[in-house]
């Protein structure tokens, strides 16, 4: 039987606004299977955004949800935190949302792990606004606001969160959509803050000018380019450096925020 994703819909709100082709869709599907596998109660989840084509996802689901302004999602998400630590919170956003805009708020929930979950959806430009550079955009890739090409060096996403200080950080893509899936759950089920970088695909902003010809071809891109962490641990670095890692990237257990904050407080207040 098709698995029901109309359980975790507003279905009211479809049809969706995303491009044909684009991958926002596939990746909605993999965030609603790895929640609905942990059997938790739709009312103590909350999905917060900021602004951008992938920002619409809390729109359709139906949880808890604060379509918030760009690159201030992990702030509402903190909030909602330590107002209930109890509330299992995720904050979602573009590359654009969370490395450029938001990037101040995503490196300090990194610095302070935060039990919340972030979903960084890169495809690598702003999606919403008419294809300008983002902070991922690859060096040499055309923007409209780069259009001989990206002069700046790019972020890795996976590096920035474990270099400042993220306890779960994995990567995946939207042509791997069971890993995808599996790498949500994972990071849903950590303890402090938990990063998955999901590569997308914008084939209306980023692909047309990019040389893919088809929103196909940004799927096989995915494909092609992905090697599984188990493998890339056997393979030299030469070998890696046109690859992109996917798995598991950083696991570690450390102090929470909120715990850590409280215990603090009460101490200092004698409790
Ligand atoms: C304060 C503020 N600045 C700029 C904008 C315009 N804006 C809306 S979405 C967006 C970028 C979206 O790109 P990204 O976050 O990568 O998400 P995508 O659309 O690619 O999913 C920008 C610059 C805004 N809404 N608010
Ligand atoms: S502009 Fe790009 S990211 Fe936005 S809906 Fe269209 S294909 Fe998706």
């Amino acid at each position: 039987m098709a698995y029901d994703y109309s359980r975790f819909l507003r279905n009211e709100k479809l049809p969706h606004i995303w491009c044909p082709g684009c991958t926002y869709g596939i990746v909605l599907k993999s965030f609603i299977r790895a929640i609905d596998s942990l059997g938790w109660d739709k009312n103590e989840i909350v999905v917060a955004s900021g602004i951008g084509c992938c920002s619409r996802l809390p729109g359709y689901v139906d949880f808890n949800t604060l379509h918030t302004t760009h690159g201030r999602s992990i702030a509402f998400a903190t909030g909602v935190k330590i107002a209930n630590p109890k509330l299992k919170v995720i904050a979602l956003g573009g590359d654009g949302d969370m490395t450029a805009i938001g990037g101040n708020h995503f490196i300090h929930a990194c610095r302070r792990n935060i039990d919340i979950t972030v979903l960084v959806f890169n495809n690598n430009i702003y999606g919403m606004t008419g294809a300008q550079y983002s902070p991922t955009t690859p060096k040499g890739a055309w923007a409209t606001t780069a259009p001989y090409g990206m002069p700046e060096n790019n972020f890795d996403v996976v590096n920035l969160a474990i270099g400042a200080g993220a306890s779960f950080v994995a990567r995946s893509t939207a042509y791997h959509a069971t890993h995808c899936e599996k790498m949500i759950k994972e990071a849903l089920l950590h303890k402090g803050l938990s990063v998955v970088e999901i590569i997308n695909a914008c084939p209306t902003g980023f692909g047309r000018k990019n040389k893919f010809k088809s929103p196909t071809s940004m799927l096989l891109w995915m494909k092609d380019k992905a090697v599984q962490k188990a493998k890339a641990d056997k393979m030299s670095p030469e070998e890696l450096a046109d690859k992109l890692v996917i798995g598991v990237l950083h696991k570690e257990e450390k102090p929470e925020y909120v715990e850590s904050y409280d215990a603090t407080v009460g101490l200092n207040k004698g409790e």
